[in-house]
Formats: structure tokens, C-alpha cells, sequence
């Protein structure tokens, strides 16, 4: 156990720690051309927990975020924990739909929202059953039903009392995809942050009080999250957040404004990156890569250009963050790198038997960073959460020096930009379309390497393939679906590969795409 007392709350850790140590003056956060320091985002978190607590908000009660990467993201996020409720980060790129199963599965009271996302819940507003407020950020207007983020918190104190909260209470939600369908309520307890700060934080990534981090990987995934709040105030760093699309403009013109040292992003922006000929890196000194494994070939591109390394490692929604990496001592390009210290791992096979070293298995993680459960999914908690074993679904070879390759996924889900894409929910969408009669979505891999889905399609009767019919069905899946999900390729096809029960061989279409 990291921590022996009996209460312990994370915001008081990450936040109120700094002002007690003496960084109130210290800048925690630098956005666009604003600073804000940890004595003022101490004092907005709590003006938020206590609007929170005025609501009716008690403990554990979930309050949804779905926020722009902007100041008020950790004070709404460390407000929420300080005030004893629950925080759920919502991906700012899903549609309408999510939203509202996100909304009634979690039952949130409480939804902060920025303005230019508010559309996404007006559409289903009158099918939520559990929220009771909408709380509207980056607005100077009220709307029926909804309150403007300035009136939330007006004439609310600036000091609050930290909810008596212990190591193992309920802190935040992150909701982690599934290949069958419906994304999971992943429970994080008041020790997770901590146990990810002790371990990859203080010994792989080392960061620092004088460390600037800047995460191009969003605040709503797990990966963004450590990056860009607690790894930065464990040690009473800066993060430097950024609202925009993270695209090679908006990420080069914010280094060069704020000259982060600690770089983070995934592999398929790293790609984009490098095809961008301008752009320069100056004061990093490390970068960081995850989300999904990065190719050799970008780290030596990378290295060469800019004469620095990229870290690459894995983490998961479940374990809070990541667990095996490489290390600034020792990068092996094209590898994963080795465990993190202060967690475990074992490859096994399909009976759940350890594997000899160099075979190809399952990765099992132990570390107590690991989520409790899953909210109201026992089957699929008992599945995954095998004691104080995570199954992460991930297939690894292990070399004879602990080095970690990275093989697929147990399943079939395909990992895009860093985000999970269900196959199932691409699919679905796309029989919807009048044309389509059958088909299956399988990874493939673009120019630089990086996996985007690719769709093999079999169309309705009387319905010929032809380019612009291509471009309708990508439209059609664009304009159902989060932006990242859509089929970068269509292949048309007579049948698709079914096993005797009629279940589509997806790994035969995967193999014609490996060839
Ligand atoms: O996908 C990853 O590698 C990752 C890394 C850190 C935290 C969360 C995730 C999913």
C-alpha cells in the first residue's frame, strides 16, 4: 500500500499539497495566453465543489464533464473529488447517442459542458432520465435549462473542506470501449493517480518541479489525463493545455508559445508531424508516445529530424495509465519497452497458463492502479479483473532482455489515433446504409504504418460499386459516427469469409490485409 492513512483525497494531493508546500504562486496551468496558478486553481476548485455540494451533489454522486482541454477542466475534475463526488471525463468526439447512454448509465446529476459541445446533449435532453442540472462553460448566455458556468459558481467560497474520503473510495470514471458494443463505467478509487505518479511518473518518466508537459492526447483519455494534470502536480510542474484539435499547427504553435519539456502524443500524430515540413520542438526534452504501438520507422524519422527520443509505452483506461515502457536509459525502437516498476505482468495462453518466454500470449498486469470495476457490468468485470490480475486483452511476445513486443488484440477491436474503434459499431452503422447488404471492418494500415479501419462491403442487389458510391458510404459512417471511426478504405466484395455458423471470419480479411 502506498498509503497507510486512513483518508486520503486526490485533489487535496494533487492540489491543495502544492499551496501547502508553497507554490501558490506557482504557474499550474498555461493556456492560450493565460496563466493560471495553483493558489487560484486551488480556490476555483473549491468554489466548484462548493456549487457542486449547493446542488444537492453529495458523495459519489457522478458529475459528467465533457470540456475542452482549458482551466476549467482540473478545476471542475479536482473540485468534483475534493468535494467528494465522482467526475466522469467524456470524449468530446462522440455523438449525440453516446452521450446519452453515457448519461443514463452513469445516472450523473450533474453535466459541465462547453458551449460549442451543447448540441450533442440538446438532441437528447428530453430522453435523460438522471440529470437534474446542465452546467454551461465558455457561454455569456443562459439557455432553457441550463445554468452558465459563472452563475454555478457565484458567491461560492473560496475555501472548502475536503470530503472525508479514504484511499479506496470511488474518484473518477472513465468510460473504456468494448468490443461487443457498449462502453464500460471504468471505477477509479482515490489511490489510482497516486499509485501511477510512484511508479511511471516518478521512475520511467522522472518529471520534475521545472518540467513544462504539454499532452496533445486529449484530457478525456486516460493517456492525456495522467499527462496533463496529475503527473504535472504531483511535483508542482506546469501543463500547458490546448482547447484545439490536436493537428501539426496547432501543436507546433503551442510549443513554440510555451515551450513545453515534456511532450506528449500518439503515434499517428507523431506521423503527421513529421509530414509537416515547418514545425520545431525547441526546449523539449523528452517525448512520449502510447495509445498504440509506435512504428520504428517514426522514431528514427523523429530522432533524426529533431535529435530526440520518443518513449514508447502501453497503458490501459484500467490502469489508470502506463505500465510497461521504455526507458530513457534503454529504448529498443519498434519494442514496447519493459514493465514499469511496481507492476507485474505475465503473458498466458488461451487456459490462462504462462507462456515460455518468446511465445506469443494474453499480457495479465498486477499494479494497484488497476480500476475497481466496472459500473453495473459484473460479468464483464469478473471477465477482465481476475483478483489482482488485469487481463489486458493484448497479445505480447517477451524477449530474452524483458523488452515487450506488441502483437494485436485478443479480440478484434482496432486501435485509432489512440482510441479504441469498435469493428461492431462501424459495421452497424454502415449496414444501415441503403446500398450495403453485408459487411465487415477489419485494421489495416496506412502509408505510415498506422492502423485505420478498412471495410469490406457486399451491396444490395442491382447496386453497382463505383468510386462515388465510395465516397457516399465513408460520408454516410462520417456523418453517423465519431470523425476517427470511419473506413478509410472500401473494398467492394461478392461475400464475405463465414465459418459454418455463419459468423464472419474476420481474421482471414485481416490476413489479406497483412499481405
Ligand atoms: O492506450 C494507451 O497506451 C494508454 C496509455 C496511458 C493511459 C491510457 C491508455 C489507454
Amino acid at each position: 500500500d502506498i498509503i497507510e492513512s486512513e483518508y486520503f483525497n486526490a485533489a487535496d494531493y494533487f492540489v491543495d499539497r502544492n499551496v501547502r508546500e508553497g507554490r501558490e504562486d506557482k504557474v499550474a496551468i498555461l493556456c492560450e495566453d493565460r496563466q493560471m496558478t495553483y493558489g487560484t486553481l486551488a480556490k476555483e476548485a473549491n468554489r466548484f465543489g462548493n456549487a457542486l455540494l449547493s446542488s444537492g451533489v453529495r458523495m459519489e454522486d457522478r458529475v459528467a464533464l465533457l470540456l475542452l482541454d482549458m482551466e476549467l477542466y482540473p478545476v471542475a475534475f479536482f473540485g468534483g473529488i475534493k468535494s467528494g463526488a465522482v467526475p466522469i471525463c467524456l470524449n468530446t468526439l462522440m455523438r449525440p447517442k453516446d452521450y446519452l447512454y453515457f448519461l443514463n448509465d452513469s445516472r450523473a446529476r450533474v453535466l459541465v459542458v462547453d458551449e460549442s459541445l451543447y448540441f450533442n446533449i440538446e438532441e437528447i435532453k428530453s430522453e435523460l432520465k438522471f440529470l437534474e442540472r446542465v452546467v454551461m462553460v465558455n457561454s455569456s448566455q443562459a439557455r432553457p435549462d441550463t445554468m452558465t458556468y459563472e452563475d454555478f459558481v457565484n458567491g461560492q467560497p473560496e475555501t472548502l473542506e475536503t470530503a472525508p474520503t479514504g484511499p479506496d473510495d470511488s474518484c473518477f470514471w472513465l468510460y473504456s470501449s468494448g468490443s461487443t458494443g457498449k462502453p464500460k463505467g471504468t471505477v477509479h478509487l482515490q489511490h489510482d493517480m497516486r499509485f501511477s505518479v510512484e511508479t511511471y511518473g516518478k521512475q520511467v518518466l522522472k518529471v520534475r518541479e521545472d518540467d513544462i508537459c504539454f499532452s496533445a492526447a486529449k484530457l478525456f483519455f486516460a493517456y492525456g489525463l495522467g499527462n496533463g494534470t496529475y503527473f504535472p502536480f504531483s511535483v508542482g510542474a506546469t501543463s500547458v493545455l490546448m482547447p484545439e484539435r490536436p493537428t501539426p499547427d496547432s501543436v507546433y504553435k503551442t510549443i513554440a508559445q510555451h515551450k513545453p519539456t515534456l511532450f506528449f502524443g500518439v503515434p499517428t500524430l507523431y506521423g503527421s508531424m513529421l509530414a509537416s515540413e515547418e514545425g520545431e520542438m525547441d526546449g523539449v526534452r523528452l517525448c512520449v508516445s502510447a495509445g498504440e504501438a509506435l512504428p520504428a520507422d517514426i522514431f528514427h524519422r523523429w530522432k533524426k529530424r529533431f535529435n530526440l527520443d520518443i518513449l514508447d509505452g502501453i497503458g490501459s483506461t484500467e490502469i489508470a495509465h502506463i505500465y510497461i515502457s521504455n526507458r530513457v536509459e534503454d529504448i529498443r525502437p519498434g519494442s514496447t519497452g519493459q514493465i514499469v516498476p511496481g507492476y507485474e505482468a505475465k503473458i498466458v495462453d488461451n487456459d490462462c497458463n504462462e507462456v515460455e518466454q518468446g511465445e506469443i500470449g494474453t499480457v495479465w498486469i498486477k499494479g494497484d492502479s488497476t480500476a475497481a470495476y466496472y459500473w453495473n457490468r459484473h460479468e464483464k468485470t469478473k471477465e477482465a479483473m481476475l483478483g489482482e490480475w488485469f487481463n489486458t486483452d493484448d497479445k505480447f511476445f517477451v524477449d530474452e532482455d524483458g523488452f515487450f513486443f506488441y502483437v494485436g488484440r485478443s479480440n478484434d477491436m482496432l486501435k485509432v489515433g489512440g482510441i479504441w474503434v469498435s469493428p461492431v459499431e462501424v459495421e452497424a452503422c454502415l449496414i444501415g446504409h441503403p446500398s450495403v447488404l453485408e459487411c465487415a471492418v477489419v485494421p489495416s494500415r496506412d502509408e505510415e504504418n498506422l492502423v485505420k479501419p478498412c471495410a469490406y462491403v457486399v451491396l444490395n442487389k442491382g447496386i453497382s460499386a463505383s468510386e462515388e458510391l465510395e465516397k457516399e458510404i465513408k460520408a454516410y459512417v462520417k456523418n453517423e459516427l465519431a470523425h476517427y471511426k470511419f473506413p478509410r478504405w472500401i473494398h467492394f466484395v461478392e461475400d464475405l469469409p463465414k465459418t459454418a455458423t455463419g459468423k464472419v471470419k474476420r481474421f482471414e480479411l485481416k490476413n489479406q490485409e497483412d499481405q
